[in-house]
């Protein structure tokens, strides 16, 4: 047998973890009933201990899942050349949006991943998002019209095919982002419900009422890695290395492959973490929370710390909505949670981190690698 001491050329820039093994998995992810009528203190409650939660009943049609999951797998499935026409170029100067392949942010990080990275103007997809506009049957078609003659047969039904295939994926995806933007409401008002701030929509408008909030959709294909299944038989490509999510909220679905870790903190020992999976469950969301919202509860959320892991034999697909404020939004503890701490709580009366706005915070994130602490830079000594 041929024992390889480095991987396939094609994994060379991708960091290797240990295979997940069945033991790995969290025993009793943390659920939430978004429909029970206990549910705000136990969304806190997992907040303030995990960082995260699965949320189950929660009123999301699972046919709005699946349209935007399908066109998500018809764009991944369609040639690398199609793909590469929706990215965002390279570089410094380049965008953020559209289609990537391995590469994550622009310093250096890199996954055994492919993805489309979507701006959400208001409540849709924003026009300027390189969605996808044409597929497979469009790029087809296009090399069998042998004419410049815009009154051709073939010309038309490019053209025709072009707005098709675009409008299919915008709408699937707006009416995705739709669904988001509504649980995105919810939990933020039962987070609001459950600390004992008021009006309940103080965090829930930053997201959803404001005009100018910051949101994004992204898709991850992590494809198949059979290569390593004989040479490294321990090891699996990193898909996404360990971070945290800048914004206030995520929400996460995936179909039924597994490759999602989470890191768990002991109780009392915040350095000390174990990384464990969280079994995929295609009916349920994941409601992740972020570094901005872990600065307004004044560090009683943490931001958790979640990574990927490639899986030898299938497909993974994932489509996380961020929900991020206006650029110019003051990070901050709520006034509230520092008021009633003043007033003989046993919260903190201080603010523990540095005041700044999510625009400043944004444009940090994006000078740093991924598996940096972005908010260490923020804490009062
Ligand atoms: C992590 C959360 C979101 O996926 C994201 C990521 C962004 C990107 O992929 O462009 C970042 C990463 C994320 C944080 C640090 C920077 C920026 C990659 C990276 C190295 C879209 C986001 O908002 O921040």
């Amino acid at each position: 047998m041929v024992v390889l001491a480095k991987p396939p050329a094609a994994l060379e820039q991708i960091s290797m973890v240990r295979s997940p093994s069945p033991g790995d998995n969290l025993a009793g992810v943390p659920a939430v009933d978004l429909s029970a009528p206990g549910a705000a203190s136990d969304v806190v409650r997992a907040c303030e201990r995990y960082g995260f939660f699965k949320a189950v009943r929660h009123g999301v049609d699972g046919g709005v899942v699946a349209r935007l999951e399908d066109e998500a797998v018809r764009f991944f499935a369609s040639p690398q050349a199609a793909k590469d026409a929706h990215g965002g170029g390279r570089g410094p100067a380049s965008s953020p949006f559209g289609y990537g392949n391995k590469r994550i942010g622009r310093n250096g990080d890199m996954g055994w991943l492919e993805y489309l990275l979507l701006a959400i103007d208001r409540d849709e997809i924003s026009d300027s998002s390189p969605a996808p506009s044409f597929s497979l049957r469009f790029v087809t078609v296009r090399r069998n019209a042998s004419t410049s003659n815009k009154f051709a047969d073939g010309y038309v039904t490019i053209e025709f095919m072009t707005s098709c295939m675009s409008r299919v994926f915008r709408d699937a995806a707006n009416e995705y982002v739709s669904a988001m933007r509504g649980m995105a409401r919810t939990v933020l008002e039962m987070v609001a419900d459950g600390l004992g701030v008021s009006p309940r929509g103080t965090l829930a408008d930053m997201v959803v009422a404001d005009k100018a909030s910051d949101q994004l959709l992204r898709l991850n294909h992590y494809p198949p890695c059979p290569l390593l299944q004989n040479i490294m038989p321990n090891c699996s490509p990193t898909g996404f290395g360990e971070h945290t999510d800048p914004q206030l909220i995520s929400i996460l679905h995936s179909n039924s492959t597994s490759g999602l870790q989470v890191a768990i903190h002991d109780d009392d020992d915040d350095n000390n973490h174990q990384w464990v999976s969280v079994p995929p469950d295609p009916s349920s969301f994941l409601v992740i929370v972020g570094d901005s919202l872990q600065v307004m509860t004044n560090g009683r959320f943490r931001s958790v710390k979640h990574r990927v892991v490639a899986n030898k034999l299938k497909s993974r697909v994932s489509m996380i909505y961020f929900g991020g404020p206006a650029l110019g939004q003051r990070i901050a503890p709520l006034r509230q949670l520092l008021q009633r701490a003043a007033a003989g709580g046993d919260e903190e009366k201080e603010s523990r981190y540095e005041e700044f706005t999510w625009g400043e915070y944004k444009k940090a994130a994006y000078l740093s690698r991924l598996g940096d602490n972005r908010l260490a830079p923020f804490l009062r000594q």
